[in-house]
């Protein structure tokens, strides 16, 4: 948040149109610099746009558990910044919301947020068995809401392609995630000095 922050205040100090776009998990849209950062986006109407991607869990704990309230697009109330809920499962919504407050920000109004609501499958990571909730749960949402589901439905139902074309779509993305793996561990180590790129720069 203090990043991307700190990129929109360059944008306008340096008076060009660009928008900061700043991601973060519902795990982390309570902490302090949240707070601070809306605040000093809000006064002096920065074009940052907040776009919180609530998945329900932070790590193992669920958002009712974590958070006071939970309505996390309100949460800019306080500093005067709008907000608004977003169906992240739909590819259509999620496109038409972003453009919207891509538009509020570039405008001068300052600082929008987006609450994208969506699921992970999967636990937070590798060492996460996600106990913390039922199996039932999980596969309703892959079973009712995939967002590659429902994408492929609008894009048969309004015949704008056909099964053939999405199964050759399917082959040529598991071969590139393929290629990328088999590229990734036959790849060598980087250089130490590598440790450096593109994070210290010494004037
Ligand atoms: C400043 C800071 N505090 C705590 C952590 C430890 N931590 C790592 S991930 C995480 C929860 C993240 O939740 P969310 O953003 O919802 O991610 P998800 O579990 O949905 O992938 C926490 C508390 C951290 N990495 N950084
Ligand atoms: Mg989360």
């Amino acid at each position: 948040m203090p990043i991307g922050t700190g990129l929109a205040f360059a944008h306008k100090y340096n008076g060009n149109k660009n928008v900061s776009l700043t991601y973060f998990g519902d795990g982390s849209a309570n902490q302090g610099q949240v707070y601070e950062a809306m605040n000093m986006a809000a006064l002096w109407k920065l074009p940052a746009v907040y776009i919180i991607e609530n998945n329900r869990y932070g790590m193992g704990t669920s958002v009712e558990r974590a958070s006071a309230t939970t309505e996390l697009y309100r949460h800019g109330e306080a500093f005067g910044i709008p907000g608004e809920r977003v169906d992240g499962m739909d590819v259509l919504a999620v496109r038409a919301a972003g453009e919207k407050a891509v538009e509020h920000a570039r405008s001068g109004e300052g600082p929008y947020i987006l609450e994208m609501q969506t699921y992970r499958y999967r636990g937070h990571s590798m060492s996460d068995p996600a106990k913390y909730r039922s199996k039932e749960e999980v596969d309703k949402f892959r079973n009712e809401r995939d967002p590659i589901d429902h994408a492929r439905k609008i894009l048969l139902d309004d015949k704008l392609t056909d099964e053939v074309a999405l199964k050759a779509v399917d082959a040529e993305i598991r071969k590139i995630v393929n290629d990328a793996a088999e590229f990734a561990q036959h790849s060598p180590e980087p250089d130490p000095s590598e440790l450096w790129t593109d994070v210290l720069v010494e004037a």
